[in-house]
Order: C-alpha cells, then structure tokens, then sequence
C-alpha cells in the first residue's frame, strides 16, 4: 500500500513514519489510519527495521480524529464503537505489542488521539514549540486511543483529570517535567536528534528491548510475584539471544558490542 498520506523512510536501521496531512495538522482520515496500521505491520516483519520514528508535517505532530470530513459544516458526525475497534485500538495495540522501539517525534501541536498516540509509543521527543491537548473534551468525548489508560499511569489521576476535564494546552517543558516526555529538544533539531535517538536504539539489542516492552505492558496489572515471574521466563529468553552472547563476550574482550537484533 502506498499513500502521500504517510511519508515513508528508511536510514540505518530506522523507519521513520511522517503523518502527512498539513492542511488539516495531519488529523486522521481512513486512508492515513490504515495506512499506518499497514506500514507498522511492515516494519514489524522487516528485520532490517530495528526501531520506528511517528512524526508529523508541516506545524504539527496530530490533531487526533478529522472532524471535518465530508467539508460539510453542519453534516452529523456517526460516532461507532467499532470505528475505535478498528482504527486507534488497533494503532495502540500495535505500537504497544510491536517488537521494536517506537519512537514519537512530537513537531508540533498534538491533539486528541494524537497526543495518546504520541504518548503509546515508548519515547516521546518533543520539539520545545509542541504541545499536548486533550481536546475530547471540548467536543463532549471522552479521551480514546488509549487515552484513559495512558495519561494516569504516566502522571498520576490528578493530573490526568484535569488534562482530561479542562481539556487545556500542556507545553513541552510541562510535559516533560509531568513525565509525558522524555525530552525536549530545539524544534530546529528534532527531526536530527529523532533519528540519532532512533538509530542508536537501532543497535541496541532489539529482541531484548521487545522483551522489556511485554514486560512494562503486563507490569499494569500483574502483582509484584507475577512480575517476578515474568521476568524470569523472559530472561531466559533473553538468554538465548546472539545478542546476550555478544554482550557478554564484548564485556569480557573489553570492546563495544556489536547488537545484530538476534
Ligand atoms: O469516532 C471517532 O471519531 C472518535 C475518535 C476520536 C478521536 C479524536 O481525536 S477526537 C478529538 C479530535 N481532535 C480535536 O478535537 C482537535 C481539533 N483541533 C483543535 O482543537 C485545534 O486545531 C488545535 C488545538 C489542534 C490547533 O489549533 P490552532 O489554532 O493551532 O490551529 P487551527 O486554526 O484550529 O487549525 C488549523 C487548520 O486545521 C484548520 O483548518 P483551516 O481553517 O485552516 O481550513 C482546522 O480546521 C484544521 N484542523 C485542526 N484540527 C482538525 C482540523 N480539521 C479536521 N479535523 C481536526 N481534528
């Protein structure tokens, strides 16, 4: 599948993904949401891919759910469960469950389903102009795309609740000081520091970091037993890997690893 809707490139190792609708500060249609349901599909098979960068064009990262379709003012929007079913619960789930690190560059504003689906990848890197709304409110919903799930583990209920009820803009710097971020660069250089970031942890031990990423997602509801647990079957997974090999064996020889993913 190709579309101008989502740019797509590839450079040492990183897949970098840009949500490609200016005009409309790259809000979602059907044709960008299964667009990048597909390319997140394919960077999970390619094992080449060994890390993700979302970013946006133009001013911002996203603006969540187009609510213009159609371009008719006064058109009734029809609002289905299974529209979430099929599209942001499907993007959620996959960064969430892909064995890669996802990583958002976040250019601008982000807004909506777009600020939730900045904060569902494993990194978020924010240009100091971008800012995070979660404008559901100011249209009589409640925050989706992981939304509900996300925002109070990452800054506690209070915050989350007011995020969520007053629906106001969060600056970058606030953003990182809340824990939503994990840092802020010049927008002149975040697209540079994004793929550093990206390329670096493209030669981190891959299948590793997919371990660490099952384990943060089943730490939300196991006890502290069943963590341990976890951590012990995968350990061994991890264990089994080229990559453990390789990192003990550069330990000992007293040189850098060299991480091939395996
Ligand atoms: O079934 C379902 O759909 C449920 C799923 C819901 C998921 C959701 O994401 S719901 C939330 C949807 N998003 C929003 O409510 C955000 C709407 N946008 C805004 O609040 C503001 O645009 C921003 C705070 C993001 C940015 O404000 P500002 O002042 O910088 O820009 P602007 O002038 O409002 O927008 C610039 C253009 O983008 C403008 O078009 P124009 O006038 O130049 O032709 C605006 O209409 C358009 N735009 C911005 N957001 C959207 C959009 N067009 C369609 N859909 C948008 N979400």
């Amino acid at each position: 599948m190709s579309s101008d809707k989502i740019l797509v490139v590839h450079a040492d190792g990183v897949t970098t993904l840009t949500l490609n609708r200016p005009e409309v500060l790259n809000a979602f249609d059907g044709e960008m949401m299964h667009g990048l349901q597909h390319l997140l599909r394919e960077a999970g098979k390619d094992p080449a891919v060994r890390a993700v960068v979302i970013t946006g064009s133009g001013r911002a990262f996203c603006a969540g759910q187009d609510l213009g379709l159609g371009g008719d003012p006064n058109a009734k929007f029809e609002l289905k469960a299974d529209f979430l079913r099929k599209g942001y619960n499907v993007l959620v789930a996959q960064i969430r469950e892909l064995k890669k690190p996802v990583i958002a560059a976040v250019n601008g504003v982000a807004a909506g389903a777009g600020a939730n689906l900045a904060f569902a990848c494993d990194l978020v890197l924010a240009a100091d102009t971008a800012s995070f709304v979660q404008a559901f409110v100011k249209i009589g919903l409640i925050p989706d795309c992981g939304g509900t799930f996300l925002l109070p583990r990452l800054v506690g209920m209070q915050r989350a609740a007011g995020l969520a009820m007053l629906g106001d803009k969060l600056d970058a710097e606030t953003a990182k000081q809340w824990g939503l971020v994990w840092d802020v660069v010049p927008s002149t250089v975040l697209a540079e520091k994004a793929h550093a970031l990206a390329a670096r942890m493209a030669k981190q031990p891959t299948k590793a970091i997919a371990l660490m990423k099952q384990a943060f997602n089943a730490s939300v509801t196991n006890d502290v037993r069943a963590q341990l647990e976890m951590e012990a079957v995968l350990q061994e997974q991890a264990g089994e890997t080229d990559d453990f090999h390789e990192g003990v064996q550069a330990f000992l020889q007293k040189r850098p690893p060299v991480f091939r993913g395996r």
